[in-house]
């Protein structure tokens, strides 16, 4: 099968609870090859571009504070139909309903701090890429 690419993005309650390490060996355990991985910031310009979809909700407000309140982990992972497989192992966005042994079941209790954003298509991580780490070849 053809290796895809996908954009993970540990949030800042999982940086600042120190779970970017566990949650790396998992990808690269499960086969994923780390092509490119940065902590950083999120401004509220950037956390605008990325949730455009939700900007005018009612949490998004609440949304934007939390991921701009700390430090990121951003990282473009490599593997076999990379999209769907990260997001099954990220879990549904409430963790209310999350199965254990998701990065979310395992590690976060309410929807608002999830702990890990995964693109969810294709066209997600073109866009996601680019808005993280400039054009990719
Ligand atoms: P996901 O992060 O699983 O792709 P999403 O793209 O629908 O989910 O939403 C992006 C983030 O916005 C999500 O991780 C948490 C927040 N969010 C979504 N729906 C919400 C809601 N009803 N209340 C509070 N936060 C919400
Ligand atoms: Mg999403």
């Amino acid at each position: 099968m053809e290796k895809t690419r996908t954009f993970i993005m540990v949030k800042p309650d999982g940086v600042h609870r120190g779970l970017v390490g566990d949650i790396v060996r998992r990808f690269e355990h499960r086969g994923f090859r780390l092509v490119e991985a940065k902590i950083m910031r999120v401004d509220r310009a950037l956390a605008e571009r990325h949730y455009s979809q939700h900007v005018g909700k009612p949490f998004f407000d609440e949304l934007a504070d939390y991921i701009t309140s700390g430090s990121v982990f951003a990282m473009i992972l490599e593997g076999d139909n990379a999209v769907a497989i990260a997001r099954s192992m990220i879990g549904a966005t409430n963790p209310a309903v999350a199965t254990s042994g998701t990065i979310r079941g395992d590690y976060a209790t309410s929807v608002e701090f999830n702990v890990i954003h995964g693109s969810d298509s294709p066209e997600s991580v073109e866009r996601e890429i680019g808005l993280f780490f400039g054009t990719q070849d």
